[in-house]
């Protein structure tokens, strides 16, 4: 029988054909979708994780085993929505007004998946009033949000200007990043907080969530 490391393998190796099959035949053989998210798919994005940060894998990498980790969740999805099964939590992610990079943004979105957390990608050129509505819709604890251009960073502010303006959004925690971000910026928007590159997001989105 299939077994978790292979599927974590094959999601390291960026191997999206086999992270497919492997988990196809968890399926068929009764393996609940929790148990191959926990199990497989996780494992491998946090292998993935740790050796991005170790500069030991690179971006093109990080998306191939980002690839392979969707085709396998696109498998698990329905099933893990029909066992009600809880994610960790649901993130509303994207770029602010103004800013059309997306690639930092795409790769944190797929590690906040793989971390298993639902993320609502709201996409690029982003206004606040649209993350306000987003985390109503989504009942979102965290907003996720990136800027590329040190032109947009204050952008960032305006989001959490309006979130807070909002009774329904006021408590809500942000967490920033992308390239041109410093700690110190962060702190001085009143972001909840920053991280430096997508697999420390996982690690924020952990403390932020609780
Ligand atoms: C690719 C790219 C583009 C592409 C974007 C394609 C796309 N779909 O994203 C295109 C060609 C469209 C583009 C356009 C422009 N670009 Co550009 N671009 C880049 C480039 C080369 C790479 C950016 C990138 O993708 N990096 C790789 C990703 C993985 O890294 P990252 O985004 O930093 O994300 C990581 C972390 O920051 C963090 N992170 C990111 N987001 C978030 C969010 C959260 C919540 C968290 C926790 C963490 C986090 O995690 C990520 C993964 O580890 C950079 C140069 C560079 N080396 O950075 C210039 C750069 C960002 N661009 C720049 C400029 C000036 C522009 C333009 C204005 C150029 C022009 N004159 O038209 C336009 C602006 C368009 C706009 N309105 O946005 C400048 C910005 C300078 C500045 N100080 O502001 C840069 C730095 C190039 C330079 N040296 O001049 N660009």
């Amino acid at each position: 029988m299939a077994k978790y490391q292979d599927l974590a393998d094959a999601i390291i190796a960026g191997d999206n054909i086999k992270s497919k099959e492997i988990t196809q035949k968890l399926v068929d053989s009764g393996v609940k979708a929790t148990e191959i998210l926990n199990g497989g798919l996780v494992p491998g994005m946090d292998v993935v994780g740790v050796r991005f940060k170790a500069n030991e894998m690179y971006i093109p990498e990080v998306l191939i085993a980002a690839r392979a980790m969707h085709a396998a969740m696109d498998i698990i999805k329905p099933l893990l929505a029909e066992a009600g099964t809880v994610m960790k939590g649901i993130i509303v992610v994207g770029t602010v007004q103004g800013d059309l990079h997306d690639i930092g943004k795409n790769l944190v979105c797929m590690m906040l998946e793989g971390g298993g957390y639902t993320v609502v990608d709201v996409g690029v050129d982003v206004p606040g009033d649209k993350f306000v509505e987003e985390v109503k819709k989504s009942g979102a604890k965290v907003v996720g949000l990136s800027a590329l251009l040190t032109t947009t960073m204050p952008a960032m502010k305006d989001v959490i200007v309006a979130l807070k303006a909002d009774a329904a959004t006021k408590d809500v925690k942000v967490m920033v990043g992308g390239a041109p971000l410093t700690q110190e910026y962060a702190d001085s928007i009143g972001a909840s907080g920053y991280a430096a590159d997508a697999s420390s997001a996982v690690d924020l989105a952990k403390k932020l969530v609780g």
